[in-house]
């Protein structure tokens, strides 16, 4: 090779195997912002908190007092798993002396937890589930972190983050959610597209995937806990009463929303966790479960409501304010929605005729 020329470099694949998570978040600014570097940076904490949990998922079976239960009850009343708290400490200490985020929220705590050193540059809040569907953990399937990133509006000087009980879930920044399957996959959208990456175990780097992933308009799947069938309204009974009666259906539910959703992201259909007798908001959380999952779907072409009203319109009368959940490809929902109205109808129909 003379000094002129080039080396032949097989562009596409290095691309591929160039692109990582931090480098494409800065694409999707197209610019250096101050704003593309803060959530490039965040978005690799994130990742970090996710190579460590899969790290520990991958040896749990391997190592004493990793699996199982604390013994402690957490605000929801769960009892919280060793994996829970392990997971939430991750995320925690992830983001300490970052400078990148001041306050999180998640499953696992009360109250908000606040990073002083962080706070008087951190504009960022962290809204997350570090370890969802862990009752898989202990059986060795897969199980997933929530996430969702949102720009603190105020000074929150009382420490209460009202403005995060002031606003809906359209102000995310930024959601996703990484699923510890066969596979480490994050999935993330900042509101332009929704993208995906595989941990490559001997890179340590997320690497892309898939780029704008679109759901499939229909599907065939449908994901919930029938065992729940006689606690759910009735619309909820006449969808599931119709798709055994109709060909082309197929249930998958793993009890870990997680895979759930990706499964149905990827083929499309519906996944449903609608209220029960004894929960009549369900059992997911908003801001940190089925909002950052119901921004994702929409941007990936979906619908996400809890029947009533799009689960992005909803601004939560706490911290842990509950939402039904009906999310996927959007001819699967609407379909839900019209078992929905046709309830509804008749009851001002007997309503009226009782008048
Ligand atoms: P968790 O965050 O305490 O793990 O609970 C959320 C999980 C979801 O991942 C899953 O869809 C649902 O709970 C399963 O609940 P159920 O066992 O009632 O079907
Ligand atoms: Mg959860």
């Amino acid at each position: 090779m003379t000094n002129t020329q080039q080396p032949v470099i097989p562009e596409m694949s290095l691309d591929r195997d160039c692109t990582t998570l931090s480098r494409h978040v800065l694409q999707q600014f197209e610019s250096f912002s101050t704003e593309a570097q803060d959530l490039s940076a965040i978005m690799n904490r994130i990742a970090l908190a996710g190579k460590l949990i899969a790290r520990r998922l991958s040896r749990a079976g391997l190592m004493a007092n990793t699996l199982g239960f604390t013994g402690d009850v957490n605000v929801q009343g769960e009892s919280v798993k060793r994996m829970d708290l392990y997971a939430n400490d991750v995320f925690i200490s992830v983001f300490k002396q970052s400078g990148l985020v001041c306050r999180l929220a998640s499953e696992e705590m009360d109250n908000l937890y606040y990073i002083p050193e962080n706070c008087p540059i951190g504009r960022y809040t962290l809204l997350f589930d570090p370890i969802d569907g862990s009752s898989n953990v202990d059986i060795n399937l897969n199980v997933g972190s929530i996430f969702a990133i949102r720009q603190q509006v105020g000074n929150d000087s009382e420490g209460e983050g009202r403005d995060l009980l002031e606003t809906n879930a359209r102000e995310q920044v930024a959601a996703g959610y990484i699923l510890y399957g066969p596979a480490t996959v994050l999935v993330y959208t900042m509101g332009k597209g929704v993208h995906s990456f595989f941990l490559d175990p001997s890179l340590g780097e997320f690497i892309l995937a898939e780029e704008n992933i679109q759901i499939p308009e229909k599907g065939s799947i449908y994901s919930t806990n029938e065992g729940n069938f006689w606690q759910w309204e009735e619309s909820y009974r006449d969808f599931t009463r119709y798709v055994h009666r109709h060909e082309g259906y197929t249930a998958r539910y793993s009890g870990a929303l997680v895979g759930d959703i990706h499964r149905i992201l990827m083929q499309g259909g519906v996944f449903l966790y609608p209220g029960t007798v004894k929960k009549p908001q369900g059992k997911l959380r908003l801001i940190y479960e089925t909002a950052p999952l119901a921004f994702l779907v929409e941007q990936a072409g979906g619908r996400a409501t809890t029947g009533e009203e799009p689960i992005l319109d909803i601004i939560p009368s706490e911290l842990h304010t509950r939402t039904p959940l009906i999310i996927g490809s959007t001819e699967n929902v609407k379909l839900v929605e019209s078992f929905i109205e046709d309830r509804v109808r008749r009851e001002k129909e007997t309503a009226g005729s009782q008048a």
